[in-house]
């Protein structure tokens, strides 16, 4: 089934590497067809091409858009050599086959990336290079399609000693040429949809129904969750300056662990978009949040909250990290730090712990599609962003005692806020713009509750942080009992959904243990 490639059509955006193979061709007089700028640059490497204009007896038009977009091409692309009625029409037509087709197509998702206007972007949509790229790799009975710059090597090879490339080896190159065609597309797709959005003259037309997304395999990561698992990162081909394409200054390779930890981290300080926040995470859930003055005096804040937990933790702030901060930081080991920026002395000291994962983000997180793989399907929801109306604390219902001052009433917005990012179910006691106890993560609301009180209580060196402090839950308490928990530690104010079926017992148990009760009509689970 070896087929020796001695015909190669070659249309390249990206040059690099060609030289390998304009060598090859060279030196096994292989017959090369090629378009505009990719048949000077093998021209000038010596190499002797037949423009693509010859082939099709017709100009390039369309500044560049029609090129290769001829019979006289595909039909030498697309001829099944192994089919003597195809070789006959071939002849007849005076068109001769292809073996191979080497094309990487118009950088669409760099373009987008570089913010280029619309009409740049529309331009770099390539359309003769995937019909190449498809129509060779629905002929892998005869043709060797390559679309990687990895593989020219292995071309190179085979034109140079003759062997061309086997049945099965063409068919695994025409599975990688649609895969690359297929990215390309759902790139094209997502960028589409973004900016193309269905407009009211059209709101009886259907739906774009299928869920299509491209992610570039950026690193390959020592292992996954466990040692056992592999594991590798993604990003997003359109976006540059997130989360996900982040800015490593300083320590070891990040891990798994350690992206799912300072993404939950950055995202939580993000909740916080008009404050200077830090928020410290383990395993996903915050030991500790808090707004301040400046970055250190958060910083403090949130690590107070439950330092035994901080050991190990990831640190997000929404703020340069200055050079107090980073004096305070110093001493605690600390897997990952995450902020928009570092004063240099601040960096300079950091860089001196030679584990800690420095990452500089310069773009906040955007309010993406989040994706949950179940087996089988995916489910896809909009990100939970305060969206929601009751997520302003002017559209709070007092429902019980008196309200709040303008203090607790902050502390009220600031632990509402926190609770978002507590995996559920979720209680979160907060004092002066900061967590004094987190109960996550519990399949009952009382655990949850006494967890928090406990984690306040017995991290506190004796003191009582509870007392005069305020709490928020994620969902409405179901009964009055976990609630109570937090009263009798001495909580004062408590925000959460309300719409349990026993609202009104539990309202009541709030009047008479004398303390304020918001219901905001909306909630935040995270599980
Ligand atoms: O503009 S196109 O959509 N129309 C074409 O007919 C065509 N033929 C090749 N894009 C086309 N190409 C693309 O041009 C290839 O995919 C490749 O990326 C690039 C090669 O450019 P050049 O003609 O300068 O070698």
């Amino acid at each position: 089934t070896a087929r020796p490639v001695r015909r190669v059509l070659v249309s390249v955006f990206h040059k690099e590497g060609l030289e390998t193979l304009a060598q090859a061709f060279v030196e096994s007089g292989t017959e090369v067809v090629s378009t505009g700028s990719t048949a000077a640059f093998l021209k000038n490497l010596g190499v002797n091409v037949t423009p693509a204009e010859d082939v099709t007896g017709f100009p390039e038009c369309l500044e560049g858009r029609v090129k290769t977009l001829h019979p006289h091409i595909h039909a030498g692309i697309l001829a099944d050599m192994t089919n003597p009625d195809h070789a006959a029409q071939l002849d007849k037509l005076e068109i001769k086959p292809f073996d191979a087709v080497v094309v990487n197509l118009y950088p669409f998702a760099d373009t987008v990336r570089s913010g280029a206007s619309e009409a740049d972007i529309i331009e770099k949509i390539d359309i003769g290079g995937p019909s190449m790229v498809r129509g060779a790799a629905k002929n892998a009975a005869t043709v060797a399609v390559i679309t990687d710059p990895q593989d020219y090597a292995l071309l190179a090879e085979r034109i140079t000693n003759g062997s061309g490339f086997t049945l099965p080896e063409r068919r695994y190159l025409a599975a990688k040429a649609f895969a690359h065609t297929s990215a390309y597309d759902a790139t094209i797709i997502e960028w589409a949809s973004k900016h193309w959005t269905k407009p009211e003259t059209l709101d009886k037309a259907g739906e774009i129904t299928t869920y299509t997304r491209t992610w570039d395999k950026e690193s390959v990561l020592r292992y996954g969750e466990n040692s056992h698992q592999s594991a590798s990162l993604y990003v997003d081909p359109l976006t540059a300056a997130d989360f996900a394409h982040a800015e490593q200054l300083g320590g070891k390779a990040m891990s798994y662990n350690n992206y799912v930890d300072a993404d939950a981290a950055w995202r939580s300080v993000w909740d916080f978009p008009e404050d200077i926040a830090v928020a410290v995470v383990k395993h996903n859930n915050p030991c500790g949040l808090a707004i301040g003055e400046t970055v250190a005096e958060a910083h403090r804040k949130a690590h107070a909250c439950d330092p035994m937990s901080a050991y190990g933790g990831v640190i997000a702030a929404n703020t340069t990290v200055t050079l107090e901060m980073a004096q305070n930081v110093k001493p605690i080991f600390t897997e990952v730090i995450v902020a928009p920026d570092f004063e240099p002395d601040a960096l300079e000291l950091l860089q001196t712990k030679k584990n800690l994962r420095i990452l500089k983000v310069p773009a906040r997180p955007a309010a993406h599609a989040q994706i949950r793989q179940i087996d089988g399907g995916l489910l896809v929801q909009d990100m939970d962003v305060f969206q929601s109306e009751g997520d302003n604390p002017e559209n709070w219902t007092l429902v019980a005692g008196e309200a709040a001052d303008d203090t607790t009433l902050k502390d009220l917005a600031f632990a509402w806020r926190a609770v978002r990012s507590v995996k559920s179910n979720a209680i979160l006691i907060a004092h002066d713009g900061a967590t004094v106890g987190i109960g996550m993560g519990q399949v009952n609301r009382v655990d949850s509750s006494h967890l928090a009180v406990d984690r306040a209580n017995t991290l506190a060196d004796g003191q009582n942080r509870t007392q005069g402090a305020v709490a928020a839950s994620d969902a409405f308490f179901p009964f009055a009992d976990g609630m109570k928990i937090l009263t009798d530690a001495g909580v004062k104010a408590i925000v959460h959904p309300g719409g349990s079926i026993r609202d009104e017992e539990v309202f009541a148990a709030a009047e008479e243990a004398g303390i304020t009760m918001y219901v905001t009509g909306t909630r935040h689970f995270f599980h």
